[in-house]
């Protein structure tokens, strides 16, 4: 089968997180991703966490799969030189170096649109260019603090809170995906490459664009009544941190389960939808609850909904969170077991569809990783194994042309 990205060629300049989460879904696609990293180290998460000495990190593998391992270093004149060969001949760049660092090495957006005007050159920063921030380096947590997040995670009595999710790195890979693949296709009617850029603010904000809907709310009326803090709680000026709070007009929460005192997962979220408030009552055996005036209305039903998820967790009390959402889903209720990396890892379901795969790697064994989250209809896309460091110089250079004595070369200079 063709892969709808074959015959694209991705220079991924990219390190760490947030830029090699996309150049992964594009190489996954079928793009031929070809990932520069310096001459003896490489991409720091190939050392970072390491569970076995001598062999690269989980962080490296499951960031990097299905890419080509170049060596080379790009502030030698030599190492140079052969960037400049593979930027005339490839389609994107990618790069999540600090900020100017592109240019300091003397490829500003300038030269690489003189070397090749129809490439495109797609850029992670921590801040927008521009922004007061723009000079900042920045990791993930640093993105959900500057992006919105993290002032809007957690309890009202306790400090802003970091979510597990990659909203600042994986996040804003998924974002630069989106804008390169839009480039191309719109390079396919200009025939010009052009430069995009993403910031993770941005991409974090753009995730939390419900709590700047709520900030609007909260400055019209003073209250958000889908909050826990509603009615009987204080509102100040800002968007407060809501807990489990459903973040749309459906009142949740997580609740426990029969063993939540020594099973710290044993819990399930559960959301009551207002139109299905009848099956509800069915399913929790309080058929009174249906026509009670103090209960009929989601408005009704919002001064004392924490009594309301009290009675669900008496319910709760003798069943497992399986067992729980086992019976609500035969009423039709949203709600879903918390399950931990073990669970998921395990998860039949998740193996069959190739979201959670195995992937078998020379020095490692075989590792598990997240496949592609996102399913066609004429593309499975294959995981293979990350690359050794530089495993793949040889063959990107003799694709450039270079001969086994300009190779020899090269490395008698350290340039790859
Ligand atoms: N050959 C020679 N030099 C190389 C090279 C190569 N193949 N690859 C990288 N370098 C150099 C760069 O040119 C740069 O040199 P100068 O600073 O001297 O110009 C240097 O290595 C590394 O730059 P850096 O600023 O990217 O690295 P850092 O470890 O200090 O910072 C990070 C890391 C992530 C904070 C920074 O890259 C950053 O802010 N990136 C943008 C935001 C981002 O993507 N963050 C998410 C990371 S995932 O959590």
């Amino acid at each position: 089968m063709t892969k709808p990205l074959e015959g694209i060629r991705i220079i991924d300049f990219t390190h760490v997180q947030a830029g090699p989460a996309c150049t992964q879904l594009l190489a996954w696609f079928g793009a031929d991703v070809i990932k520069v990293e310096r001459p003896g180290s490489g991409d720091v998460t190939r050392n970072q966490l390491r569970d076995i000495p001598d062999a690269d990190a989980l962080y490296f593998t499951m960031l990097n799969s299905n890419k080509k391992s170049l060596t080379l270093d790009t502030k030698k004149p030599e190492g140079k030189e052969v960037l400049e060969k593979l930027i005339r001949e490839s389609d994107v760049l990618v790069e999540n170096f600090g900020p100017g660092a592109l240019d300091r090495m003397g490829f500003s957006w300038e030269r690489l649109n003189e070397l090749n005007p129809k490439m495109i050159v797609a850029s992670v920063k921590g801040f927008s260019d521009g922004h007061h921030y723009d000079d900042l380096k920045v990791y993930e947590n640093v993105a959900q603090c500057a992006g919105g997040a993290a002032s809007t995670t957690g309890f009202w009595d306790g400090p802003p809170t970091i979510s597990a999710a990659a909203l600042g790195d994986s996040n804003t890979g998924m974002h630069l995906a989106i804008g390169i693949l839009t480039a191309l296709l719109g390079r396919d009617k200009t025939g010009k490459g052009q430069k995009v850029a993403v910031s993770m603010q941005d991409s974090v904000l753009n995730l939390c664009r419900v709590k700047l809907r709520d900030q609007q709310r909260l400055e019209r009326v003073g209250y958000l009544e889908e909050y826990p803090q509603y009615p009987h709680g204080e509102f100040s000026d800002v968007v407060p941190r809501g807990g489990n709070a459903g973040g749309g007009g459906q009142p949740g929460w997580v609740l426990k389960c029969k063993g939540w005192e020594t099973d710290p997962n044993a819990y399930i979220y559960f959301t009551i939808q207002g139109h299905a408030w009848e099956p509800i009552c069915k399913a929790l055996g309080k058929p009174e609850w249906i026509d009670d005036p103090a209960y009929k209305t989601a408005e009704a039903r919002q001064p004392h909904i924490f009594d309301i998820f009290k009675t669900i967790e008496g319910w709760l009390a003798d069943k497992t969170k399986f067992e729980a959402v086992d019976i609500l889903r035969k009423f039709d209720i949203p709600c879903a077991p918390v399950l931990t990396m073990k669970e998921l890892a395990n998860d039949p379901s998740l193996r069959a569809s190739g979201t959670i795969v195995e992937v078998p790697h020379k020095k490692r064994g075989s590792y598990l990783t997240v496949g592609s989250p996102i399913k066609f209809s004429d593309l499975k896309p294959e995981i293979t194994a990350s690359p050794l460091l530089g495993e793949h110089t040889e063959e990107v250079l003799a694709s450039l042309g270079y001969s086994k004595q300009d190779i020899f070369n090269l490395r008698e200079v350290k340039a790859v």
